[in-house]
């Protein structure tokens, strides 16, 4: 009996999966290399089934013999260990970012003369489209909520950018790039913060706005988005406060809140020692760390903890002690901020951190240090990457633009080329006609 290898992700089995294993049967027996989680964070496709529930719907497939992990995207561990006869894929890998994974296979294949066959890509149904119209669906609060631990057991890096209403969420939701190397990149979730969230309303950054305004933003973002959403929730307010917010915020299906350890008056970081701001004690917070951890119901929701002792020029020692004082309460994640343009300080926190402590999430917020590349944060251990502020701060300055514009000329016409046309934005929301 010959071997026939076939690698998938089958998360909604469809007639296009059903196609291929078919195929595959008609050359031999047939070993599927199920895509674990860490393998379909490299191709960016996080899917809606964990990999028991997956395998239970394959194992009653009758083309299928045996069932086995495939722990990454590349073929090659796999493809060594059982050298098949036959590789079945379909034919949409040959252009664009997996074409790479294709070209190893035919390497390998070629080590002991075998095979592979392409079967052709169903057009008119697959995994994408099928994904597409489940999003337009939306999106439970539970489902939303528990996708943040699944992203950051997918991929090594995540990459969030802030919100601050319903139109920049779809915007975090919707744009896309394709890199050099055909691969498609997107946002992995959003910020919500305080300081655009604040100054989007015209009020500081100093917890003025109260959490009740805060979620009214929320629920116009959910209303139109599917991805998860990390909470700044400031200093997270009096302990018996703070066990109100995390219910709240898990009720809703927020997916983490992070909370920075200052007390009193707090003012944004980024004003860093120009105003005064007080950091709480490691024993008074670690107390509100774990009245949040206490009251959470799910294990989908995070308790992240921000340290502000660079910020205070407190040093990398206190930055460290604080970071490991809070995982011992409970916190389920570390941020550690700086204001500093060069990276060093955060590059020495991170390796001091992971000397420690391999696996808790680490957070940075590079509106400062923004000569760091994403991948380069990847290699350093950091795990999210949220840009706080980006989107509001290009939407005022083109606003403002063409406010003067209208005063200057006393009429739109110059204004034109810095809008965009009518037609783009009537067609811009879906359903609009
Ligand atoms: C925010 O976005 O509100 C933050 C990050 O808390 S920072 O502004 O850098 O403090
Ligand atoms: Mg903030």
């Amino acid at each position: 009996m010959k071997k026939v290898y076939v690698g998938i992700i089958a998360d909604l089995v469809h007639a296009g999966h059903i196609k291929i294993l078919k195929e595959a049967a008609k050359y031999g027996e047939v070993t599927v290399g199920l895509f674990t989680l860490k393998a379909c964070g490299e191709l960016n496709d996080i899917p809606y089934l964990d990999y028991n529930k997956r395998k239970e719907v394959l194992e009653n497939l009758s083309m299928i013999k045996n069932i086995i992990p495939q722990d990454s995207a590349s073929y090659k561990d796999n493809l060594l260990k059982i050298q098949p006869d036959f590789v079945i894929h379909g034919d949409d890998w040959q252009f664009g970012y997996q074409k790479k994974y294709r070209t190893e296979v035919l390497e390998l294949l070629r080590q002991w003369n075998g095979k592979l066959i392409e079967v052709p890509y169903s057009h008119d149904i697959n995994e994408i489209k099928v994904k597409e119209n489940i999003k337009k669906l939306g999106i439970t609060s539970t489902a939303r909520q528990s996708r943040l631990k699944k992203l950051l057991k997918a991929k090594k890096v995540l990459k969030i950018l802030e919100v601050h209403n319903a139109l920049s969420g779809l915007i975090v939701e919707n744009a896309s790039e394709v890199l050099e190397d055909g691969e498609i990149v997107t946002f992995d979730g959003m910020w919500s913060s305080s300081l655009t969230d604040s100054t989007s309303k015209g009020k500081p950054d100093i917890e003025a706005v109260d959490t009740t305004a805060r979620l009214t933003t929320i629920n116009e973002i959910f209303e139109v988005t599917t991805k998860p959403l990390i909470y700044d929730a400031d200093t997270g307010g009096k302990p018996e406060h703070f066990e109100f917010t995390v219910k709240t915020l898990e009720r809703v299906g927020v997916s983490a809140v992070i909370i920075e350890d200052k007390t009193g008056l707090k003012k944004n970081s980024l004003f860093g020692t120009e105003v005064e701001q007080t950091q709480d004690t490691i024993e008074n917070f670690c107390y509100k760390i774990r009245s949040g951890k206490k009251v959470q119901i799910t294990d989908d929701f995070m308790i992240i903890a921000r340290i502000e002792s660079l910020i205070l020029d407190k040093g990398m020692e206190d930055a460290l002690k604080r970071a490991f004082a809070y995982i011992d309460a409970g916190a389920d994640g570390i941020m550690i901020h700086s204001r500093k343009k060069d990276p060093t300080e955060i590059i020495n926190f991170v390796k001091g951190f992971r000397e420690k402590d391999k696996n808790t999430p680490i957070v940075v917020v590079p509106t400062s240090f923004n000569t760091v590349t994403i991948d380069e944060f990847s290699e350093m251990g950091v795990n999210v990457v949220i840009y706080a502020n980006h989107m509001l701060r290009a939407a005022y300055p083109g606003m403002m633009k063409v406010a003067k514009s209208i005063l200057k000329h006393k009429r739109s016409l110059e204004a034109e080329p810095d809008c965009m046309s009518i037609k783009a934005i009537l067609e811009l929301i879906p359903g609009t006609k």
